[in-house]
């Protein structure tokens, strides 16, 4: 597919660290478009979903839910977006804004796909609903939104069928799961290769086997990179950094290792916070990973 559509997603109610809200611009800024028109793709940046902001952000409703109302309408938005993107035959390439987009994201493209598989590359699970939460913080949660788990108004974004299966889900670079989170991935068989299995196996065998788990009877695969999945010495700028992560070298064999397959057909990367970033660099890392998942080549 050579033609893509960038789609900016300035959300950032979905976690309580404001800045995040800026990803999309600095990820522009880092030159995203120059990049992949340097690889040869047709880039439509089709500018950036609009966000409602309440008066005063961080409100949890009964249901242990921030800013729900606003969360749910800018990922409506953004699913009616994705899909159009889909139907046109154009790669959706979504830049956030914090991980709850991923619900939006997803609920679109399976509107065409309804086999897909993910891949969640992340420290966290985003595993957690309303009831399992420690923090009320609903990018906590679009990977179990996704399975159809969790707040209706949240589910029921772009239909109420679940948009994944949990079999067609794998998780890379976990290493900060709540009790809810590993209760649930043992209770539905979700495959997970933690940072244990990245040390032990390595990065390369990791993503073999991961690809060949997502690449089973799915009708696409859909990337969900979130920047915290980094050790934090390669990506500072991100609100809920955890130490221990996979490399900025190891994050780019498993993007490339991506390309090479040819099986990605939406992917999403949020989470980047220029206000606690270093002089943009985890934009520059955004940008490099997705030079890398897009074909990008030394020699
Ligand atoms: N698991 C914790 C919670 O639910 C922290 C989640 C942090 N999430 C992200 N996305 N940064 O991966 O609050
Ligand atoms: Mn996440
Ligand atoms: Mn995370
Ligand atoms: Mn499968």
């Amino acid at each position: 597919m050579k033609k893509i559509a960038l789609i900016g997603v300035p959300m950032d109610l979905g976690q309580m660290r404001r800045g995040v809200d800026m990803g999309p611009s600095v990820i522009r800024y880092a030159g995203v478009v120059e990049r992949l028109e340097a690889l040869g793709y047709e880039v439509e940046d089709r500018g950036d979903i609009t966000i409602d902001r309440p008066g005063r952000v961080d409100v949890k409703n009964g249901d242990n839910l921030k800013d729900l109302q606003e969360v749910v309408k800018a990922n409506e938005r953004l699913s009616d977006e994705v899909a159009r993107a889909v139907s046109e035959g154009k790669f959706p390439l979504v830049l956030g804004g914090d991980h709850s987009i991923a619900i939006g994201t997803l609920a679109g493209t399976s509107q065409k796909r309804k086999n897909l598989g993910v891949i969640w590359y992340d420290a966290h699970g985003d595993l957690n609903t309303g009831e399992t939460s420690p923090s009320g913080n609903i990018h906590g949660m679009p990977l179990s939104v996704s399975l159809g788990l969790g707040h209706e108004s949240l589910t029921g974004i772009g239909g109420t069928d679940a948009k994944v299966k949990p079999e067609n889900v794998v998780l890379i670079g976990a290493r900060s799961l709540d009790q809810g989170e590993r209760d649930l991935i043992k209770e539905k068989g979700i495959r997970v290769y933690t940072m244990h299995e990245i040390d032990r196996l390595g990065m390369s065998r990791v993503m073999q086997e991961a690809m060949e788990y997502v690449n089973d009877g799915t009708d696409g695969v859909h990337l969900s990179l979130d920047l915290d999945a980094l050790d934090p010495h390669d990506a500072p700028g991100v609100g809920t950094p955890v130490v221990g992560g996979p490399t900025y070298r190891e994050t780019h064999l498993a993007m490339e290792m991506l390309a090479e397959s040819g099986m990605i057909t939406s992917a999403e990367f949020v989470e980047v916070n220029p206000i606690l970033d270093v002089k943009n660099q985890t934009a520059e890392a955004a940008v490099a990973l997705i030079g890398s998942l897009f074909g990008e080549k030394l020699l």
